[in-house]
């Protein structure tokens, strides 16, 4: 089986890594931008699908149909964001005769009304958050919506009917402000899905966001994965995730994990989903949305189960039944933390930073896991998101797990571009991050009262680095570049340290004038400045 992964960055550099190890070729498809990208030199072979814009490209079903054909590849990949969940898409690769890896198209569908996935989990007895059960069209008037909201009670949402991840969704606390709420809603969600409907939900008051990963097969079993907690966001997208949840008990997943199960089921699903869970403080579960494709944050999944969910995409796309033991899916293997590195600068309010990729050294070392989609020379462009890498900490409990992950990203060296490595190790320190005392309202609270202070603080350590750096810069600058007459390689330093710090390092690397180690110029260089 041949498999085109219609995707670019870390995720198609993912699903490259599972198709390697089940021995089937790859094909990689590239816009303009990324005619150099990781994922076309890692692929087997790459097609070229159009211009950067992701309309002209990645968005393309005709382009991405095309080069599937012209490949001769047997089934289709979407990974996450562009085509996933598009419903037409997996209508047009099932008519070209190509295997969509992911759910059915009626599926996708069906999902992506979040009135009809409701619909859906109120059948499979499974708790919703009070809300409207009818999608409201512009038909319905303000007057008879604020009727509605009344006997839901205030303070609600006001969500989009086509949205999820927070577009369009407008929280209002009284009758006064329900109207421009849901003008501004339904403007939102027509911009962004062409799509004006609404509905109305109680708001739950500082919920966590806790997901359930599953797998379906073809045959109608679906297994249920340890919960995923993702309340780490900001602006509604998620920036840290973690399995399992401090907040849930093993009793409580088995209720959550049934419960997603019952949804899956009741829509015949199949290949791999996420069902996404609000829990509230007294630890009530309501059923939010269902996604239906891979996740970002599948690897938290794949490091506590030791399973390879893309694999199983694979299994079960050739038709292959369910062999996991539902048991161990749903028991945690110790504790894992996965941050989304993204090329932004968290000391300019996250702007992007787009840009060439000078120099990268990932992290790694025991329990440590990178999955990146760049590397050295390329330019991340500005077209499309701008995450470079995702890296996973695994740890025995959640405290090795969150201390693993400040050792990985102090190691992580991406030169060139700015990004969100520095907030990840700030935040890592957060007292209730640590503590694991967090909601879905935590992150943009703390943003907001740090007034844009800098992430990077700087350390006595870094001192003494920069220091270094001069003092070797001073160094290295005073002498020529191709020495004049033959000098011994590998003078050996007169130091103690010689052989661990960068004295020996690069060709013909010798110690400072004067027998000093670099360290101890460096200290004399910055009791100089
Ligand atoms: C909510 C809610 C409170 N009550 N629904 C935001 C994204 C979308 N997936 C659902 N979202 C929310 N829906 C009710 N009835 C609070 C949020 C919410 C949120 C949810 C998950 C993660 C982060 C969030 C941040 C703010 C609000």
């Amino acid at each position: 089986m041949k498999i085109l992964i219609a995707n670019r960055g870390e995720i198609a550099v993912r699903i490259i890594r599972a198709c390697r190890e089940m021995g089937l070729p790859t094909v990689a498809v590239y816009s303009d931008c990324d005619r150099d990208a990781r994922h076309v030199r890692e692929a087997d072979q790459a097609f070229h699908i159009g211009a950067s814009e992701a309309v002209k490209s990645y968005l393309r079903i005709d382009a991405v149909v095309d080069a599937a054909k012209r490949a001769g590849a047997d089934a289709v990949h979407p990974g996450y964001g562009f085509l996933a969940e598009n419903a037409a898409f997996a209508r047009a690769c099932a008519d070209a005769g190509l295997t969509f890896i992911g759910p059915s198209a009626d599926a996708i569908a069906l999902m992506g009304s979040k009135t009809a996935a409701r619909e859906a989990a109120i059948k499979a007895g499974v708790p919703v958050v009070p809300g409207t059960e009818r999608p409201l069209d512009e038909r319905v008037g303000v007057e008879e919506i604020a009727r509605m909201a009344d006997s839901i009670g205030y303070p609600l949402v006001v969500k989009a009917v086509a949205g999820g991840g927070g577009k369009g969704m407008r929280a209002v606390d009284d009758r006064a402000s329900l109207p421009a709420a849901i003008r501004s809603a339904r403007s939102e969600a027509g911009s962004a899905f062409g799509d004006t409907t609404i509905y109305l939900e109680r708001r739950l008051h500082r919920p966590r966001h806790i997901e359930i990963q599953l797998l379906g097969d073809r045959h109608g079993t679906v297994v249920p994965f340890v919960e995923r907690e993702c309340s780490i966001q900001r602006r509604h997208q998620k920036v840290v995730e973690e399995s399992p949840s401090i907040a849930v008990t093993p009793e409580l997943r088995r209720r959550i994990a049934s419960a997603a199960a019952a949804v899956a089921r009741a829509v015949s699903y199949s290949n791999a989903g996420t069902i996404e869970f609000l829990l509230d403080e007294n630890g009530a579960f309501y059923f939010l949305e269902m996604n239906t494709r891979l996740q970002v944050e599948h690897p938290v999944t794949e490091m506590v189960t030791s399973m390879d969910l893309v694999h199983w995409q694979i299994r079960i796309a050739r038709g292959e039944k369910l062999t996991i033991d539902p048991e161990r899916a749903l028991t945690p293997q110790g504790h894992a933390i996965e941050c989304r590195i993204y090329a932004e600068d968290p000391d300019e309010g996250f702007l992007p930073s787009p840009g060439m990729i000078r120099g990268l050294r990932p992290a790694a070392g025991p329990g440590v896991r990178d999955d990146g989609g760049v590397s050295v020379g390329y330019t991340v462009p500005v077209f499309y998101d701008s995450m470079i890498a995702k890296l996973v900490a695994w740890g025995e409990t959640r405290d090795h797990a969150v201390r693993r992950m400040s050792r990985a990203l102090r190691e992580y060296e991406v030169l060139g571009i700015q990004t969100t490595i520095p907030f990840f190790v700030w935040l890592m320190r957060q007292p209730e991050y640590v503590e694991g005392r967090y909601d879905t309202t935590y992150l943009d609270t703390l943003l907001a009262s740090r007034n844009g202070k800098s992430f990077s603080e700087v350390t006595g350590e870094d001192e003494e680095l920069a220091s270094i750096a001069a003092a070797l810069d001073t160094y290295l600058r005073s002498r020529p570049a191709f020495p004049p007459s033959p000098t011994p390689r590998r003078t050996p330093v007169a130091s103690a340290e010689a052989g661990h710090g960068p004295a020996t390092a690069g060709a013909g690397a010798r110690g400072p004038a004067g027998g000093l180690s670099w360290k101890e110029l460096g200290r004399r260089e910055a009791l100089r400045g």
